[in-house]
């Protein structure tokens, strides 16, 4: 079938004959019509809907997406209508810890019932409670546990997760996080892009040794990890209860001899710079960042460092520090929002209503709660080729059953995505 500037496909099979005479059909192999476009090219606004238009892909790849009426000519085997829904980049999640054995619902039923953080891992829960429960998983276990919350994520239209290790502190369990990470994608027809997170805490056979831990981290592991590909990116939890400034910057440096983009959790419970450091390592993101002041807000600008805000786990500790948007915003640092699923913090699989907390909670516009899920957390992952419908972009769409986009960050709760196409497919 050809399409030809045209929805009406009764029109389009009269413009076939005419377009392959001239040959001059551009070759697709999809092609969908009646969109309203939400393009997010250049973090556009939500304002720029394109009404009536028409994304032509090749191979999973987009060749045109624009107006139907400034359309080319194409060929296209298949031909799907989008009835004038509106039509995004599919969502991207770039801040998750998804995969994980074990579940933290009786220390969040403790933590009701008066428990601190603190005394709960003490008594051997908390993080360590997951890493326990993720050591004793195989991989096939893990997938298992995890596929349902992967599952959430993608009936809401997103197409990329970033999914990060460390929950299981040593090398063996770090591999099969990772590898269940990868395999998870394939099953799910999702891109999984991995993140070592080695240095997340402190394992119980390192402790009162948090260099010796870090020693295994960047010669033990990271090497280890990254010639098996199995590492996309670095993280380190910078914090009091994480790890110091010092040792992330090791991690940090060795990440770096291995070409292997950064990221940081930084400045989540208080402001140890962690954010300003990462910058100094042309961090992808700095991610949380409650407590971070004008000179990390600074660092971040000059590096083009993303600000992954993670409103989820805001909501769900009660923290009462909201992350600097403004200062974010004046300095033009581009901010992201993501749903930090993992067990302790932010038990969150609906992208959909972590942008609504990012406007609700965090007072961000619909514009910018669009952006943070598209193109902003494209950029939070070192990738141009998604998270934008436009000439080049892997052909991710979602398509949605409303009518504007302010319903997709307005709405909690309800299950607006008509249809999701991950690499044209
Ligand atoms: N910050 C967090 O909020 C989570 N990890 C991190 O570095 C907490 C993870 C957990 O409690 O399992
Ligand atoms: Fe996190």
């Amino acid at each position: 079938m050809s399409i030809h500037n045209h929805q009406n496909e009764a029109i389009c099979f009269s413009n076939m004959a005419k377009g392959l005479a001239m040959s001059a059909a551009l070759p697709c192999d999809t092609v969908w019509t009646g969109a309203r476009l939400l393009p997010m090219t250049d973090r556009a606004q939500p304002d720029t809907v394109i009404d009536n238009a028409l994304i032509a892909a090749v191979d999973g790849r987009i060749v045109y997406a624009g107006p139907a009426a400034a359309a080319p000519a194409y060929d296209a085997q298949r031909v799907i209508a989008c009835g004038g829904r509106l039509v995004t980049p599919g969502l991207i999640d770039c801040h998750t810890h998804l995969v994980y054995g074990g579940s933290r619902a009786g220390e969040f039923e403790a933590r009701l019932a008066g428990a601190s953080y603190e005394a709960i891992a003490r008594a051997g829960g908390g993080i360590v409670s997951t890493m326990r429960a993720t050591r004793a998983a195989t991989e096939a276990e893990l997938i298992a546990a995890s596929a349902p919350r992967l599952a959430e994520l993608v009936a809401e239209g997103v197409t990329t997760v970033e999914i990060k290790s460390g929950y299981g502190l040593e090398l063996a369990s770090e591999r099969t996080m990772l590898r269940a990470a990868r395999a998870l994608g394939e099953a799910q027809h999702v891109a999984v892009s991995t993140t070592f997170l080695g240095a997340h805490a402190l394992p119980p056979e390192f402790s009162d040794n948090a260099d010796g831990y870090i020693d295994a981290v960047v010669d033990g592991m990271l090497p280890v990890l990254a010639a098996e590909g199995l590492v996309d990116a670095v993280d380190a939890f910078c914090e009091g209860i994480g790890f110091s400034v010092a040792q992330v910057e090791r991690v940090f440096a060795a990440a770096r001899a291995l070409g292997i983009p950064v990221k940081v959790h930084a400045e989540q419970l208080s402001n140890l710079h962690g954010a300003a450091l990462a910058a100094r390592y042309g961090a992808l993101s700095a991610d949380h960042l409650e407590h971070l002041d004008g000179a990390g807000i600074g660092a971040m600008a000059a590096a083009g460092t993303v600000a992954t805000l993670l409103p989820g786990a805001y909501y769900f500790t009660r923290e009462t520090v909201l992350p600097p948007i403004d200062g974010l915003r004046a300095a033009g640092v581009p901010i992201a929002l993501a749903t930090d699923c993992n067990p302790g913090t932010s038990p969150m699989t609906s992208l959909l209503l972590t942008m609504n907390m990012g406007a609700t909670l965090f007072r961000m516009t619909v514009a910018e709660c669009l952006a943070a899920v598209t193109i902003n957390a494209a950029r939070a992952l070192g990738r141009e080729d998604i998270g934008t419908v436009a000439r080049g972009a892997w052909a991710d769409l979602a398509i949605w059953n409303v009518d504007q986009p302010a319903e997709l960050v307005y709405r909690i709760g309800g299950r607006p995505l008509h249809a999701r196409y991950w690499r044209g497919h």
